[in-house]
């Protein structure tokens, strides 16, 4: 029996060494199977928290063209959190599972959630650097060995790419605008550039999920990989907007070709994935009333369902 398991590891190994995508009927390692169930949830409901923060501001768009945009925005993310739960549920975990482990506070979302959402600056900051840091983890994810999970990341990663653009076109629009539009994106910028560079998470060193998760292609980058790849790009985006980024060590390093950036509060990331951030007990507050105020759609849905399946029966019987 231990030969047979070790037989198949090796040719699982084999298939992912190859590049072929496993499927869900796929035989695959239990550990490889928990690792995508919790990856993909806590994917799906960061997508869903992150609801919270923006929808937070549809109401005071600033214009019609502002409010449909953000809207959008808002609804991709739910259209995100439910491909991603399909493709959970494609692991052999109930959806009602998933959302008891978030609500339980088992499973986690992306730390950046939980930072406040003060000013209309901070919707376009989210757009630019949020969304910008999610489309270099996720491009990444498109090549992942897990076929459900990577087919659903090419339409997210489009989409993320439209959410990127209007942040961003936001941030030009307020830089061009009064010094008092200008400063509102400056302050926006101060207070999300470090959570942003933060959702990449632990340095690599401190990362015990890393050195299997690139074994398994789940990962083809490491999180410190990735975090540079978004500093590169990010920093002369800030340059065109003419803001400065909250690092007074940032210089570019000829050598290395990249830019060296300052130490990274870590007891601060530390201290919301452990549920201490500003907003961990709002946000996830929210998701839970929103559970139990919708209970009773919840009851009809299933009423109406055994009803169906009876009458049918009785339409065999008869
Ligand atoms: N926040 O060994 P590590 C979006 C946890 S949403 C909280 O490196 P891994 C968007 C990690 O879970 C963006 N926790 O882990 C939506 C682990 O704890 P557990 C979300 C974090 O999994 C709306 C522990 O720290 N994107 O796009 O190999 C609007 C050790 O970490 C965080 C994804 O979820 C964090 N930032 O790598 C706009 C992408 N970082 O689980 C945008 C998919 C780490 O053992 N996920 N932790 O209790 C991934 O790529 C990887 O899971 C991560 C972490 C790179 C995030």
């Amino acid at each position: 029996m231990e030969l047979d398991i070790n037989k198949l590891e090796n040719d699982f190994q084999a298939r992912i060494d190859a590049g072929e995508n496993i499927e869900p009927k796929s035989w695959m390692p239990e550990k490889y199977r928990k690792t995508h169930i919790r990856q993909i949830s806590q994917h799906g409901h960061s997508e869903i928290v992150g609801m919270l923060p923006e929808g937070n501001w549809i109401t005071r768009a600033p214009s019609l063209r502002r409010k449909v945009g953000l809207l959008a925005k808002v609804q991709d993310e739910a259209g995100h959190g439910l491909y991603l739960y399909s493709a959970a549920e494609t692991l052999g975990i109930s959806r009602d599972e998933l959302f008891h482990q978030l609500h339980t506070g088992k499973a986690k979302y992306s730390s950046i959630f939980n930072y406040p959402t003060l000013s209309w600056a901070d919707i376009g900051a989210i757009g630019w650097l949020v969304d910008g840091a999610a489309i270099i983890n996720q491009v990444m994810l498109t090549r992942t060995s897990y076929g459900p999970y990577a087919r659903a990341m090419v339409r997210i990663c489009k989409e993320e790419s439209f959410h990127q653009r209007q942040g961003y076109e936001m941030m030009l629009t307020l830089c061009a605008g009064t010094p008092a539009q200008k400063e509102m994106a400056q302050d926006a910028l101060n207070r999300f550039w470090w959570p942003s560079i933060m959702m990449f998470g632990p340095r690599d060193e401190e990362s015990p999920h890393t050195e299997q998760a690139m074994k398994w292609k789940i990962k083809l980058k490491t999180n410190d990989e990735l975090r540079q790849q978004f500093i590169d790009i990010t920093v002369p985006q800030a340059e065109i907007l003419g803001l400065t980024i909250p690092d007074p060590d940032l210089k570019w390093n000829e050598e290395t070709g990249h830019y060296d950036h300052g130490p990274i509060d870590w007891d601060e990331f530390w201290q919301v994935v452990k549920g201490n951030g500003r907003c961990n007990k709002e946000r996830l507050g929210a998701r839970v009333k929103a559970w139990d105020d919708g209970e009773w759609v919840r009851d009809a849905a299933m009423a109406f369902a055994e009803k169906k399946e009876k009458s049918k029966e009785a339409k065999k019987a008869s």
